[in-house]
């Protein structure tokens, strides 16, 4: 059962749920979702525009009810992102809010309507969730979740760090993705402890959930790094117990500031949109700053360069690949994309590239392709921002990058050619077709891209030559 905690007998539990200002009892929880699960029962795909809402929750929780699948959607989504997500997914309307010029039917979610059905546990190859991730190049790619997965990510995860219904977890981050959605609501749901989702992962707001007695906290690095700089907030942290960093590497000039400022050492973990999380250093075991830590429980991991496994020596410099239970098998509608990836054997080539210790504990050094992009700790394709940036008439030629960012880990920098205009314009038209994190923050005019006897850009020579990859 992926929600035991809220099959209809469990017992109450006051602000099981509370994102902004709403608050939701598990009662009220059970009630408003079944409502929910009763209105789409028998519907099979449905998108979500995932704002931080207690409509967002109940629509996702109701979906999890009636084995509907849902495409949560990113709420500032450009129309052409909008546009392939529903297509590619097969979405049939839209459930709760729907984005303005939408054309799918719309199903309301009512937050007061209560239901007390009882729901058969649908099965665990069901795909709960299909979220969308960025490639290099091309439109992002959908990933089918299926419940046995997310179970078994949550599970491994709670025996990494200790998690238990004791916990009230607290967090800012998008309903949209793996970090925010499946580990910061699904997971608490799973494990039965309150959530308190802020809306917005600021300093004060984390400060804040502190002082109401969060007991764990997520964030990605640029959270972290804005927390670590205004220590007067971060100190109230200190009464936590477990802070928790992923989706892009951390600092460890941060992981020492925040261990400075709240006493706490950052437990680091390593996942992806197609795996879940697969390493994690632990609650109860040695936290090293720039190491990611051990597989989790049912995970295994190696190393691999040309075709040869390399030792775990803490030197080695190979491609990660993956395998356990809580991966996804495959992107929907992209057989070649999958077969890239999925290796067989259900191994996955994460992409990135890796040293483990003779200990086991894992440093991802980079990623093999420069044209994916970590802002915010946001994946963005290259590729993507490309392909509009050449559909805007200024534009001849285009090479984004990701040049390094204090804050941000990495930021957008877009390489134009053409016929001059406002930089202003450019960056908004991405806006308009694609989310507001793909907007580049710099547009670079340039004479001419620097390219190699094959006319292919050469992007290693862009930016300030410290890029990455
Ligand atoms: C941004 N802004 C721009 C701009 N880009 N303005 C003009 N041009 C551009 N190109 C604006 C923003 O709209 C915002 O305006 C302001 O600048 C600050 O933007 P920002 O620097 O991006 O900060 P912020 O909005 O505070 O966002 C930072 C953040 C966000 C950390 C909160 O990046 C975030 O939520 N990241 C989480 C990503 C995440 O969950 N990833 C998980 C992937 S799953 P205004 O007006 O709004 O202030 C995964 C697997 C795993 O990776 O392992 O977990
Ligand atoms: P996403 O698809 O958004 O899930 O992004 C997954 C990618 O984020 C991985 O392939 C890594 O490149 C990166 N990532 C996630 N967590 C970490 C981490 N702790 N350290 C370094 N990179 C990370």
């Amino acid at each position: 059962m992926l929600l035991p905690t809220l099959s209809p007998n469990a017992p109450d539990l006051a602000d099981a749920v509370i994102i902004g200002d709403e608050h939701l009892s598990r009662e009220d929880l059970v009630g408003a979702a079944t409502a929910v699960a009763e209105r789409i029962r028998g519907a099979r795909t449905l998108a979500v525009l995932a704002r931080p809402t207690g409509s967002t929750v109940l629509a996702v929780v109701g979906g999890l009810i009636a084995d509907v699948t849902i495409v949560p959607v990113p709420p500032d989504s450009g129309r052409r992102e909008i546009h392939h997500i529903l297509t590619d997914s097969g979405a049939q309307a839209w459930l709760g809010e729907a984005p303005t010029g939408a054309t799918l039917p719309t199903i309301p979610v009512r937050r007061y309507a209560r239901s007390w059905h009882s729901h058969p546990e649908p099965s665990a190859d069901s795909v709960a969730l299909i979220l969308y991730t960025s490639g290099t190049t091309g439109a992002p790619k959908g990933v089918p979740m299926t419940r046995r997965a997310i179970a078994a990510g949550l599970d491994a995860l709670a025996d990494a760090w200790d998690w238990t219904s004791d916990d009230a977890l607290a967090h800012g981050l998008p309903l949209f993705h793996v970090h925010g959605l499946i580990l910061g609501l699904v997971g608490p749901l799973r494990r039965g402890g309150r959530l308190i989702h802020t809306v917005t992962p600021t300093p004060q707001n984390y400060a804040r959930a502190a002082a109401d007695g969060a007991s764990m906290f997520f964030g990605v690095p640029t959270v972290w790094s804005r927390i670590g700089a205004a220590p007067d907030l971060a100190q109230q942290l200190s009464r936590a117990r477990l802070l928790v960093s992923g989706s892009a590497p951390l600092p460890v000039p941060i992981f020492e500031q925040i261990r400075a400022v709240t006493g706490h050492e950052v437990v680091e973990r390593y996942g992806m949109t197609e795996t879940m999380i697969t390493v994690s250093t632990r609650a109860g075991g040695e936290r090293r700053p720039g190491w990611v830590g051990l597989p989790l429980t049912g995970v295994e991991t190696r190393l691999v360069e040309g075709g040869a496994a390399l030792p775990h020596d803490g030197e080695s410099v190979g491609d990660l690949h993956v395998r356990g239970p809580m991966l996804a098998s495959g992107y929907l509608n992209r057989p070649d994309a999958t077969a890239e990836s999925w290796l067989g054997d259900g191994w996955f080539a994460t992409g990135d590239v890796a040293v483990i210790g003779d200990d086991g504990m894992h440093r991802i050094v980079g990623r093999r392709a420069t044209d994916l992009i970590k802002s915010g700790g946001f994946r963005i394709g290259a590729g993507e921002i490309e392909t509009v940036l050449l559909a805007h008439p200024a534009v001849r030629e285009v090479a984004v990058i990701g040049v390094p960012d204090a804050d941000l880990g990495q930021r957008i920098v877009a390489y134009v050619v053409g016929d001059r205009s406002p930089d202003d314009e450019l960056i908004a038209f991405v806006g308009q077709e694609l989310s507001a994190h793909k907007r580049p923050r710099e547009i670079r005019w340039t004479e001419s891209l620097p390219r190699n006897a094959m006319g292919k850009v050469q992007k290693k020579l862009l930016g300030d030559g410290s890029e990455r990859g």
